[in-house]
């Protein structure tokens, strides 16, 4: 299977969880493009039911583009933006199912619904009803189960009916139209593979497909049934490096990834966290964890395994509160380190973007660890990373980069921009060693994007 990661050598995906579109453009212009981010993940754009927490969006109740975070028209502007700034757009896309609210209701932009009926859209023969209690997925054991019931309430597609593949294509090809440049398809799991290659088949023209399929141990349905389709969302892999980092060695990580059990590189997408497993499943690394979290991130961003996204947040105290939003429930505009986290403008995160980008088909060389929380490599002839998680500095040791001699900027602790180095300068000699102090929990990265 054609591997669709995500073309050129912009690859890192910015995903601006529930931000309103005007805040998307803006960040598009003044942070995503300049930091060489080549994509912004965008929270879903149709109409949804009326109520305060964030999960709304996954509840489709039509397909036209209006929703708490914003209009059509300020979607299609800011698609137009983020291309302008070198940014393309990835909507994600909800597919499976339609609202799970048992009452009816309106509409974000006033389409009335009710379970099983959203009038000029889907009808109740477009849905399943399984016959298990409630029609709700109980048991991930049960391949049919997990895909002709309800998650959560939700009203579950008959996604092998040609009716509804030709409505969702019609809804895709309509953001397609719009400029768009792929689709995160939301719960992909609970869609056979060949549902999702249908739709696919009915696209207007390629788009990135990227499919959430959660890791299960011992669940009949596992991501690589999907890569056919396009990437697929590796789970496992923000799970492991969190344990890692909490109660493992960094050393193990010389063989992360494929050597880990995960998916392919190739069709793999990776993040230290996302938006259910910094709420919903425990031990994942997130912003809580401040300088660690940047250290996963750098880590992420500096090996070269699968396609990376990095998350950013709004701040939140329990699972379900809604981002920060106006009485009538439109999404506010972002305002960084207030009420957002923005861990991707984070100066570790933002700055090792670059750091992926110049180093960008290079293989790993020249590993070193200390056998606990000290590791180092190279991406050849481009780029050179250490990480000391230990409690300790590490001091009077040389490093081995193989890199050209020069002076380099280390991007972990300053900014590189117009032949300038706002930070630590790293002194490569004509060997291609260097010496410098790693203070514990910290890291030093240079790159030939940012040599003086
Ligand atoms: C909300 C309420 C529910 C209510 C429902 C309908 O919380 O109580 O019944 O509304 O009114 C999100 C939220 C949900 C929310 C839903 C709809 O997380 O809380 O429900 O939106 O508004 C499984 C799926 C996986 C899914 C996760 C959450 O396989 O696809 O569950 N992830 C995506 C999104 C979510 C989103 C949805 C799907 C729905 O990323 O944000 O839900 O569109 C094991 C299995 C996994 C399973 C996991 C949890 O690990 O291996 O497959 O993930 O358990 O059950
Ligand atoms: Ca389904």
């Amino acid at each position: 299977p054609a591997a669709a990661a995500p073309a050129g050598t912009k690859k890192v995906i910015a995903n601006l969880f529930e931000w309103n579109w005007t805040s998307v453009a803006s960040e598009c212009q003044s942070t995503l493009g300049p930091k060489g981010y080549g994509w912004v993940q965008v929270s879903p754009p149709q109409e949804h039911v009326r109520r305060s927490e964030w999960w709304v969006s996954y509840q489709p109740v039509s397909y036209r583009i209006e929703s708490r975070k914003g209009t059509r028209a300020q979607f299609t502007s800011m698609v137009d933006t983020c291309h302008a700034a070198g940014v393309k757009v990835i909507v994600d896309a909800v597919v499976n199912h339609m609202s799970g609210q048992d009452t009816p209701g309106t509409g974000w932009a006033g389409s009335s619904f009710s379970h099983y009926d959203y009038p000029g859209t889907y009808q109740s023969q477009d849905f399943h009803y399984c016959g298990r209690p409630g029609n709700e997925i109980s048991n991930y054991g049960d391949r049919w189960e997990v895909q002709n019931c309800e998650l959560v309430n939700l009203a579950d597609l008959k996604t092998e009916s040609e009716y509804v593949r030709s409505r969702l294509a019609a809804y895709l090809n309509d953001l397609l139209s719009l400029g768009v440049d792929g689709f995160r398809m939301d719960a992909s799991k609970h869609m056979p593979a060949a549902d999702i290659a249908a739709i696919k088949a009915k696209l207007s023209r390629s788009a990135y497909i990227v499919q959430e399929v959660i890791y299960g141990a011992g669940e009949p349905i596992t991501p690589n049934e999907y890569t056919g389709n396009g990437d697929v969302h590796e789970f496992r892999y923000g799970k492991d490096l969190a344990r890692v980092f909490r109660s493992e060695r960094l050393a193990y990580l010389r063989n992360f990834g494929e050597g880990w059990g995960h998916l392919p590189s190739s069709v793999s997408a990776v993040f230290v966290d996302n938006h259910d497993t910094q709420r919903d499943f425990g031990g994942v690394l997130t912003y809580n964890d401040r300088g660690i979290y940047a250290l996963a991130n750098a880590f992420m961003l500096a090996w070269p395994y699968g396609s990376p996204t990095v998350m950013s947040s709004y701040t939140f105290g329990n699972r379900d509160q809604g981002p920060p939003q106006d009485s009538s429930g439109r999404t506010l505009n972002t305002t960084c380190y207030s009420g957002w986290e923005c861990e991707h403008r984070w100066p570790v995160i933002a700055n090792m973007v670059g750091f992926r980008n110049a180093t960008e088909g290079a293989g790993v060389a020249n590993w070193y660890d200390n056998g606990y929380q000290h590791i180092a490599f190279s991406r050849t002839g481009k780029g050179y990373l250490t990480v000391n998680d230990e409690d300790f500095a590490i001091t009077g040791r040389s490093y081995y980069t193989g890199l050209p001699a020069g002076r380099y900027c280390d991007v972990i602790h300053g900014t590189y921009s117009n032949g300038t180095c706002s930070g630590p300068v790293i002194t490569v000699d004509a060997n291609g060693w260097f010496a410098a102090t790693v203070p514990a929990h910290d890291a030093i990265a240079i790159h030939v994007g940012a040599r003086l």
